[in-house]
C-alpha cells in the first residue's frame, strides 16, 4: 500500500499542520510504503524570496524529521528535484477542466491575498495531482481543507484512464477523525493558517512554552460554562478535538475529564498538553536543523528513490498519450 502527501516549505509549521497530516505521514510508515515531499515548486505560485525558499526547505525536513520521519523507512525530498512533476502536471491539465479548476476554493481563497495572481496558483491542484497520481498512490493524507483537491486529482484520474486506457491508481484521501480542520484560536470560526492576519490565533510547533501557554490562555471561548462540543461553541470544541488529539483519547473522554472545571482552567489544561506533546519535535529539531549537509544528502538520497518511481510512470503515461517515439 503507497502512501504520498506533499507539504508546503512556507512559513512556520503550525498545530493544523501536524494534527491534519505531520502526524498522519508518522504513522503512515508502519502502515504502507510513505512518500512525502516537501512542495518548494507549489511554495512558488505565491509572492516568496529566493533565499528564504531554500532555508525554509531545510526547516520543514527538520521538522518532519523531528516528528519522526524516518528516511530508512519512507522517502522524504524535494519535489523541485524530481523534473517529472512538473512534466506530469503539463499533460494532466490537458484532461483537466478550466471549470473545474475554477470552482477550487483555496484558489478562490488564496488568489484574494494576492496583488499579483499567479497562472501558477491557479493549475495549482493539477501539479498536487501531479504530485500524487506519479507515484501510483493509494492513499493520501491530509487534512479536511484538500478534500476538494483530492476529489479532482480522482476525478482527472478516471478521466485519464477511461479515456487513454487504465495508467493511474485512483487514490482515496484520508482525513484524520480528530482534529482534521484545526481551527484559529482567536477565531475558531475560521481555520488555523499560515497566513492567518492574527498572530494570536496560530500556534506553531516551534512556538516557545510560555508563548504557547499565553496563545491558550487568550483563547477565545463561548457563552456558557460547560467543557462540551457543540455548533454554538466553536471555540470549546476546536479547544477539545486538540486535546483530544494531542492526548490521544475521545473527545467524550475530554468531555468527562473537564466536568465542573471552568474555561480559564480548562485552556491552561490543553496549552500544557500540547506543550508535553511538542517537547521531543522541539529538541530534536534544534539538533537537526543545525545539519544542513545531513539534511541535503536525506533529500538527495530520497529523490533518487521518488524518481525510479516516477519515470516509470512518466513512460506509461507518454506512451498512453500517444507521444512516446
Ligand atoms: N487548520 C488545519 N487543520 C488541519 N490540517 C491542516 N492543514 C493545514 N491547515 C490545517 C493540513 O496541513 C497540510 C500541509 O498544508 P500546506 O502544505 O498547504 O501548508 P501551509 O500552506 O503552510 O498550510 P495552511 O495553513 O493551509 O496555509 P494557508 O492557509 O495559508 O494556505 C495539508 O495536508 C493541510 O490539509
Amino acid at each position: 500500500m503507497r502512501i504520498f502527501s506533499g507539504i508546503q516549505p512556507t512559513g512556520r509549521k503550525h498545530l493544523g499542520n501536524y494534527l491534519g497530516a505531520i502526524r498522519q505521514y508518522v504513522s503512515g510508515q508502519d502502515r504502507g510504503e510513505g512518500i512525502y515531499c516537501v512542495v518548494d515548486l507549489h511554495a512558488i505560485t505565491i509572492a516568496y524570496k529566493p533565499e528564504d525558499l531554500r532555508k525554509s526547505v531545510y526547516d520543514t525536513t527538520a521538522m518532519l524529521l523531528a516528528a519522526g520521519l524516518d528516511p530508512e523507512r519512507c522517502i522524504l525530498f524535494r519535489q523541485g528535484d524530481v523534473r517529472e512533476h512538473t512534466e506530469l502536471c503539463w499533460h494532466l491539465a490537458s484532461v483537466t477542466a478550466f471549470g473545474e479548476l475554477s470552482r477550487m476554493t483555496q484558489f478562490k481563497d488564496k488568489s484574494a491575498k494576492q496583488d499579483l495572481v499567479k497562472a501558477g496558483l491557479f493549475l495549482y491542484p493539477v501539479l498536487q495531482a501531479a504530485d500524487i497520481l506519479l507515484y501510483q498512490t493509494d492513499e493520501v493524507p491530509v487534512g479536511e481543507d484538500q478534500r476538494q483537491h483530492i476529489e479532482l486529482t480522482r476525478d482527472v484520474a478516471m478521466r485519464f484512464n477511461e479515456t487513454f486506457g487504465k495508467t493511474f491508481v485512483v487514490p482515496k484521501h484520508v482525513i484524520p477523525t480528530i482534529a482534521a480542520r484545526v481551527m484559529d484560536l482567536k477565531d475558531p470560526t475560521t481555520k488555523m493558517s499560515t497566513s492567518a492576519r492574527v498572530p494570536d490565533g496560530v500556534v506553531h510547533v516551534l512556538d516557545e512554552e510560555a508563548a504557547t501557554l499565553k496563545k491558550f490562555k487568550g483563547a477565545t471561548t463561548d457563552s456558557g460554562s460547560e467543557v462540551k462540543r457543540g455548533d454554538d461553541k466553536p471555540g470549546v470544541s476546536n479547544l477539545i478535538e486538540i486535546y483530544a488529539a494531542v492526548r490521544g483519547v475521545a473527545p467524550d473522554a475530554v468531555e468527562q475529564e473537564f466536568v465542573g472545571k471552568r474555561y480559564g482552567d480548562f485552556k491552561l489544561a490543553v496549552g500544557d498538553a500540547v506543550n508535553q506533546y511538542f517537547k521531543p519535535v522541539r529538541e530534536k529539531y534544534v539538533t537537526l536543523r543545525a545539519d544542513e549537509a545531513e539534511l541535503e544528502r536525506v533529500l538527495g538520497k530520497g529523490a533518487e528513490k521518488a524518481r525510479a518511481i516516477a519515470v516509470k510512470t512518466m513512460q506509461k503515461v507518454r506512451d498512453a498519450m500517444g507521444l512516446k517515439v
